[in-house]
């Protein structure tokens, strides 16, 4: 993104904004407690995050010594899963906070006296950049965990998003043709969205608009839920053994939980909360599919007057207020329409910012892939049982969603904020 050390410390800061928000809404006790066998204790995120920081910008990038060496495996994800995490001896709330901050000090010296042209690791303020988004991700996964914790409301309300617009509807025609899939030059590109390769994507058509609650209510009231033909083997088998009926955090009568309050459904909204199955399982029904990953980038980034890929559907620059509903600003999926100013110039609305939205690719390495700088980022994960999810949602900052932007889940997971558009072939 940059090599202004200045815009660097400013990012970094407002980051650290954004945990403290999320980590002093609740007491002590709070922090320390599972609220779901999903997520961590918020105190481990928290600790986590600084334990990242320490390992990559004190100690890695500025040669220094360690501050905490005897934590780091308390702190390492693939240690301990989320579910045992709550019975170690995790830094307490005060110890954990104390200790992010001693990180974030020598950070900020780090980067104060580093030359960032030295080596790839720095380069274009690279690392920098990645403890960033590595914070941001993570403030997101404590969002999450905000939205299955019992009880009333902690999280101040934030001013509603702006209105919809009914005109936003339909499908959008993709035409067929080569286009240019990932990047090789966006200085803050996570090593999976490398390298910028073509890509030739048949013509298709694509959802305007994610699926809103009102058309997703559609299928649960034809019995969606209830009829095996709508759904892959796979997915029927999660339906019942989970007992699905409706989107995670639906509370029934057009209700639904969030972050602490019952508030009615926005039927113009896109629908949130719902595994790759249930996506699926409602394409099928729609007479339609999931959108493949690179239809989904194709969508997102071809320009076809240039034939250009670009950074965002507006255009280079970063998302402002105007363009998406990201970093928290609404703690909801905005209506339908109500971004006319982030549409891509074919006319697909919110493809950054609201929701999640799955595609049908399973998650691999782009042609030509490198690991940079570490393989449990992404690499390990190749392979597996995960599909890919685009654009971000409305607890993802700006700093760490991108057109090229890559997220992955288990199809059966639905406590992220996920949610999905539809795509077809032409007939
Ligand atoms: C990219 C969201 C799948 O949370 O598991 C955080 C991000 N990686 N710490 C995750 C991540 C390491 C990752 N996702
Ligand atoms: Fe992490």
């Amino acid at each position: 993104m940059t090599t202004d050390k200045n815009l660097i410390a400013a990012e970094l800061e407002r980051t650290r904004a954004r945990t403290a928000l999320l980590t002093d809404a609740v007491d002590d006790d709070d922090l320390v407690q599972q609220h779901s066998p999903l997520m961590s204790p918020l105190v481990w995120d928290l600790a986590h995050v600084g334990n990242q920081e320490e390992l990559w910008l004190v100690r890695d990038v500025g040669g220094r010594d360690p501050l905490r060496q005897d934590i780091d495996h308390l702190y390492d994800a693939f240690k301990h899963a989320r579910r045992d995490r709550p019975a170690l001896p995790l830094l307490d709330p005060a110890e954990a906070r104390t200790y992010v901050a001693q990180v974030r000090d020598k950070a900020l010296d780090v980067l104060d006296r580093v030359r960032l042209d030295e080596r790839p690791l720095v380069d274009g303020g690279f690392a920098f950049g990645m403890i960033v988004q590595h914070e941001q991700q993570h403030d997101e996964t404590m969002l999450a965990t905000h939205q299955l914790r019992a009880g009333g409301p902690v999280l101040s309300a934030p001013p509603p998003p702006p209105p919809g617009n009914r005109r936003v509807r339909g499908e959008v025609l993709i035409p067929g043709g080569p286009f240019t899939m990932g990047t090789d030059t966006d200085p803050w590109a996570l090593d999976n969205e490398r390298p910028a390769h073509v890509v030739d994507v048949p013509a298709f058509l694509i959802d305007a608009a994610p699926v809103t609650n009102a058309a997703y209510l559609e299928f649960i009231d034809a019995g969606g839920y209830q009829d095996p033909h709508w759904w892959s083997a796979r997915g029927w088998a999660h339906r019942q053994e989970a007992g699905l009926t409706a989107p995670m955090h639906w509370a029934g009568e057009g209700l639904a939980r969030q972050f602490g309050q019952i508030v009615p459904l926005e039927m113009t909204a896109p629908v949130v909360h719902v595994s790759y199955f249930e996506a699926e399982a409602y394409a099928r029904w729609a007479g339609k599919r999931l959108p493949t990953e690179a239809e989904w980038e194709k969508a997102a980034r071809w320009d076809p007057e240039t034939g250009r890929s670009r950074r965002f559907p507006w255009g280079d620059d970063p998302p402002g207020p105007e363009h998406a509903n990201l970093g928290q600003r609404h703690l909801a999926p905005a209506p339908v329409g109500a971004y006319p100013a982030g549409a891509s110039p074919l006319g697909v609305h919110q493809l950054i910012g609201d929701v999640w939205e799955w595609t049908s690719s399973d998650f691999h390495g782009h042609p030509g892939f490198r690991v940079f700088p570490y393989a449990e980022y992404s690499e390990v994960f190749f392979g597996g049982d995960y599909k890919v999810l685009r654009g971000g949602s409305f607890g993802t900052d700006r700093a760490a969603c991108r057109g090229t932007f890559r997220n992955w889940d288990h199809p059966i997971r639905r406590q992220i904020f996920s949610g999905f558009r539809c795509a077809r072939d032409l007939l």
